[in-house]
């Protein structure tokens, strides 16, 4: 008898209520482990905020990639605090770990759960029209860290802020995307640019994608959007899309829409992926650290869990889907019962309370 895998997870808590839900996840995760037998989970803690770097100077460890090579997934929660600059906090710790990580794949599925209240009218009758997977380039763009500032604090202060798009970047996130088109019931892929004002990189975007559908045809359905009426096309026509791949900057605003459009920002997952699988894969919600409800008990833990069902899935390679499809039917139960919904789903329920309930569901 082989022995049973034991998954090791780097957890990074982070900011604000990325400590609240990550204990929260570890928590289900740990309840899904017992439940099931057959798998266990081994985490190490990483106190990589913003409270630590504002009394040490310092998010991670000289050291971090090797650390974090150690482990097979990292959980993270959420990064920013009001007395840091964000783009301090985020280049010190969650756009590092992305890069070096080869983490150049992040994905965003958004669906409608029971019991999340969509503020457009056509979603509320269907909910099932909207039933997206979106594409996040996740290394480039603006993204990239390129720029500079020249003249200081004069009133000639110059900034500039330099998109890198290169074509084995590109090729790279769009066979993915199509792959995951081509997976998925409907076999739809939108891509999503802004070619018409943006002359360089967004057209090396468009004619990588239209090289890269050659192959598809027949296979997947494509079209092509600009992102300013994308925003339209979701609110307006959410059923005509299935899959969409969009820049890292696009797609980061998108996918905010996109969860809105969904009821709550706060049950949005996201898998940053290596699919080489060379380096460990992070998962984390979409939403931010919100220091106004941090350490109340109040945060909607449910994107931490659904980020949580996808690291399962991730980690299992195909053997443990099922065992991901249980958990994300527990964490449905839970949405679907007004006593078990946080405040920013119509309910009142706490953190705690909606935990132990997914935890419940999942020991039936
Ligand atoms: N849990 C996600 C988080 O902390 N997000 C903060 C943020 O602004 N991230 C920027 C990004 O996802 O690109």
């Amino acid at each position: 008898m082989s022995p049973k895998p034991t998954y090791r997870i780097a957890a990074i808590p982070g900011d604000g209520i990325g400590v609240d839900i990550t204990s929260a996840a570890i928590q289900v995760l740990d309840t899904l482990a017992t439940a099931n037998g057959a798998f266990a989970f081994k985490y190490t803690t990483f106190d990589w905020s913003s409270k630590a770097y504002l009394e040490r100077g310092w998010y991670m460890q000289p050291d971090w990639e090797a650390q974090l090579k150690k482990h097979d997934a990292i959980y993270f929660g959420a990064v920013g605090w009001p007395d840091v600059p964000d783009h301090i906090s985020l280049w010190q710790m969650i756009l590092p770990i992305r890069q070096r990580m080869n983490q150049y794949v992040n994905v965003r599925p958004t669906r409608i759960l029971k019991g999340t209240h969509p503020p457009v009218a056509q979603l509320q009758q269907k909910p099932a029209d909207l039933d997206w997977i979106i594409v996040r380039e996740n290394s480039e763009g603006e993204y990239a860290g390129q720029g500079g500032t020249t003249h200081g604090h004069t009133a000639h202060a110059t900034a500039t802020e330099v998109a890198i798009f290169t074509y084995v970047g590109i090729e790279r996130i769009m066979r993915f995307a199509f792959e995951t088109a081509k997976a998925r019931p409907r076999r739809k892929l939108t891509m999503v640019t802004k070619s018409n004002a943006q002359r360089h990189g967004m057209v090396l975007w468009d004619k990588v994608f239209y090289e890269v559908a050659k192959e598809y045809e027949g296979v997947v359905e494509y079209d092509k959007m600009l992102v300013d009426a994308m925003t339209v096309r979701m609110v307006n026509r959410p059923e005509s899309m299935d899959t969409i791949v969009a820049t890292n900057l696009h797609a980061d605003i998108l996918s905010d829409l996109a969860a809105a459009l969904a009821g709550s920002i706060g049950i949005a997952p996201s898998s940053n992926l290596d699919p080489t699988r060379s380096c460990p894969s992070m998962f984390e919600p979409i939403h931010g650290s919100a220091p106004d409800i941090a350490g109340k008990g109040i945060a909607n833990p449910v994107g931490a869990f659904w980020s949580a069902a996808e690291m399962v899935r991730w980690l299992g390679k195909g053997e443990l889907d099922a065992v991901a499809d249980q958990f994300m039917q527990a964490i449905e139960n839970v949405t679907g019962n007004p006593e078990t919904r946080t405040k920013d789903m119509g309910g009142s329920a706490g953190t705690k309370a909606v935990t132990e309930a997914v935890c419940r569901e999942i020991e039936r």
